[in-house]
């Protein structure tokens, strides 16, 4: 059977590269994003390779009506996900907290906890019905070790991996699977878009490390949610080779 896989942020980085992979199977997809013309560049080319259904909605996470309303949409015309990959989040700045614009912290905490309990709010009980599906939500080594300017972001990020798994003792009864997967350094337009299209200061975040790839974060994303009914994946840690912690990184000069 064809697998449905829903994921959020599939316009970019992680979320795209989860996309591809998901196409490659033959998956029936849905594909979020508030750059909803990027996704349906995204989806026309996938179908075209591959042949299966793709849907495209455009939506913001943080917008809670539309939430719901998309999220029924797509459980009635498409049905409850197999895979729902929480991955929509951002960061904004690296400043100390009491210098932090407020519109800022709201952003990432409307986006990364408020957004991704929105959504699997919407989704879950219609998976607790079918008595199946996967949520994998993207944490991050920021929710493990806080780094200062990011003590707005790694809290969110730290929220996101308790509220997995206060979901998976709440669904314990069920055939549902909860995964936190929590990368570090991974090169994507994120730190373009926390410094605000400052694609100078951004290449600095990866500069004389060799950085994670989307592709690599899909892979253990894919991997996870393609394990066999019994067995559940809770947590993945995934680090490029020189990061030891969240922000203890050894660069090269070059
Ligand atoms: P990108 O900036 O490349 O992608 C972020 C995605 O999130 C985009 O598709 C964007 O889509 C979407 N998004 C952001 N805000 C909203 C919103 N309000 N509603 C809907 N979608 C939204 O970053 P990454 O791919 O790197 O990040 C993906 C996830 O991985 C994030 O949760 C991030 O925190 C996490 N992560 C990233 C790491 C890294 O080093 N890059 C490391 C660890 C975790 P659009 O703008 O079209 O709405
Ligand atoms: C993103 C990783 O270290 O840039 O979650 O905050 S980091």
């Amino acid at each position: 059977m064809t697998m449905k896989v829903v994921i959020t942020g599939a316009s970019s980085g992680i979320g795209k590269a989860t996309a591809a992979r998901f196409a490659a199977r033959r998956c029936e997809l849905v594909l979020l994003a508030r750059r909803d013309t990027v996704l349906t560049e995204e989806a026309q080319a996938w179908t075209r390779a591959y042949g299966n259904p793709i849907h495209v909605r455009a939506l913001d996470v943080r917008d809670r009506a539309a939430v719901e309303s998309v999220v029924g949409e797509v459980i009635r015309s498409v049905g409850a996900p197999d895979v729902l990959v929480n991955n929509a989040g951002l960061a904004r700045e690296t400043l100390p907290y009491q210098d932090n614009d407020w519109a800022d912290i709201e952003e990432m905490i409307d986006t990364n906890i408020k957004g991704l309990a929105s959504v699997t709010r919407a989704f879950l009980p219609a998976m607790v019905a079918r008595n199946a599906g996967h949520i994998i939500n993207l944490g991050s080594t920021a929710g493990q070790f806080a780094y200062g300017g990011g003590a707005v972001y790694c809290a969110t990020k730290a929220a996101v991996k308790m509220l997995s798994d206060g979901i998976r003792i709440d669904t314990i009864a069920t055939d549902i699977k909860v995964t936190t997967v929590m990368p570090g350094l991974v090169e994507t337009p994120f730190s373009e878009v926390r410094f605000r299209g400052d694609r100078a200061r951004a290449a600095k975040v990866y500069a004389g490390v060799e950085a994670l790839t989307a592709d690599d974060i899909a892979e253990v994303i894919e991997f996870v949610a393609t394990r066999p009914r019994r067995v559940q994946i809770t947590d993945m840690t995934i680090m490029a080779n020189q990061q030891a912690t969240g922000f203890t990184i050894h660069r090269t000069e070059d």
